[in-house]
């Protein structure tokens, strides 16, 4: 987008400071973020929502904005600079409100940056993986007393596995034959699997596993950390919504376990790290562990599981589909992507028994 154009939005809000210089971050397959640096040395980030996918980008954004409210008045005692770096703030736009449509009605909003953090794509240390458990396994704890019922669900059905196999169905039935023929292993193993994986949603239907305020896209790289490796901040907060914690358990290992990234092609570099998968299970139900029940926990590995199928069979949908909903950078993206997830089941698949030793010996540890 015309930068002159992001400047001018970055103008409409309200932040006190003068714009120095930008740069776009594109790691995002769905919205467009701008890192902004101003003459005072405050940093913001811009985020531009797409509303093809977000229909309603007023209620996302008071989402956020009430679920980082939140969670800064469960930091009392941290100095206001401390909870910047540990909670997202957002500026408001000149309007009042935290949301802003520009004169192309395209949607914004700014959230300030978190200096002196870093990020991670792949994680390569254990300390990470338990890192990243405290971290997100606290977002859950700390939205405990917050009534999910209170935020819009801004992509229904978001990681409902039935809608998920209904689009599969409908975008295969519209799919042309080359790519049919192209996706048909990936095809054949969404038949294999597909049973197993409503497993979950049954269970959250019976009540059985309650319903909770979760984040929805926790990809490690969604986790800001310090400079000891210590986790710091919860950030893109676009899909909090009411879900079950396998969501948030699931996305997180489908990240911190993968020896490679969602993307790599070379499927001998795709395996599940179980030592990974340990070390965050231990932090998690650190944070956690008193406030799930039997079931909850029980299922937390057919959870990773899940999520790493429920993503593959996303990519695979929108491959069928045309590529549409996510952003590719050559024609095999969203397929190859796929491949990638369902090989990591492959290996999930190929390891159950380490999983399960690993899973028992942390409760044993915690329980
Ligand atoms: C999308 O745009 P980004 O990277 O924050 C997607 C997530 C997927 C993720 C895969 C709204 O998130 O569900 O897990 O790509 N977000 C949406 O990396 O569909
Ligand atoms: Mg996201």
């Amino acid at each position: 987008m015309n930068k002159e154009h992001v400047k001018s939005v970055f103008e409409q809000f309200e932040h006190g400071t003068t714009f120095k210089y930008l740069k776009e971050f594109t790691s995002g397959h769905i919205n467009d973020t701008y890192f902004i640096d101003t003459e005072e040395g405050e940093k913001f980030v811009l985020q531009r929502v797409n509303h093809e996918v977000f229909k309603d980008v007023p209620a996302l954004v008071a989402n956020k904005v009430r679920v980082s409210k939140h969670l800064a008045a469960k930091l009392p005692e941290l100095p206001d600079a401390e909870k910047k770096r540990r909670v997202l703030s957002f500026a408001p736009a000149s309007t009042g409100e935290y949301h802003l449509k520009d004169d192309l009605g395209k949607f914004w909003n700014l959230t300030y940056f978190i200096d002196d953090s870093k990020v991670f794509d792949t994680v390569t240390e254990r300390e990470v993986a338990y890192e990243g458990g405290k971290l997100f396994g606290d977002f859950i704890k700390a939205t405990d007393d917050f009534d999910s019922a209170l935020l819009t669900e801004v992509l229904p059905g978001f990681h409902d596995m039935k809608n998920r196999l209904g689009q599969f169905e409908e975008a295969r039935s519209q799919a042309s034959e080359e790519r049919l023929a192209k996706a048909k292993s990936c095809i054949d193993r969404v038949e294999e699997l597909r049973e197993e994986m409503v497993i979950l949603q049954n269970l959250k239907e019976d009540g059985q596993i309650p319903v909770r305020v979760t984040h929805n896209d926790t990809k490690i790289s969604n986790a800001l950390f310090d400079e000891n490796n210590k986790g710091l901040c919860v950030i893109d907060t676009d899909t909090v919504m009411p879900g079950i914690v396998h969501y948030d358990f699931g996305d997180a290992i489908r990240t911190i376990c993968n020896t490679a990234e969602e993307d790599e092609k070379d499927l001998d570099k795709v395996t599940f790290n179980v030592d990974y998968y340990e070390a965050y299970l231990e932090g998690f139900l650190k944070e956690l562990h008193g406030s799930l029940n039997e079931t909850e926990i029980k299922n937390l590995p057919l959870g990773a599981k899940t999520i790493i199928f429920i993503m593959g069979l996303r990519f695979l949908t929108d491959y069928l589909a045309g590529d549409k909903y996510y952003k590719t950078t050559y024609p095999e993206h969203n397929l190859d992507r796929a491949k990638n997830q369902l090989k990591l089941i492959e290996s999930f698949e190929a390891q159950t028994a380490a999983i399960e030793k690993a899973s028992e010996s942390i409760l044993s540890q915690i329980g």
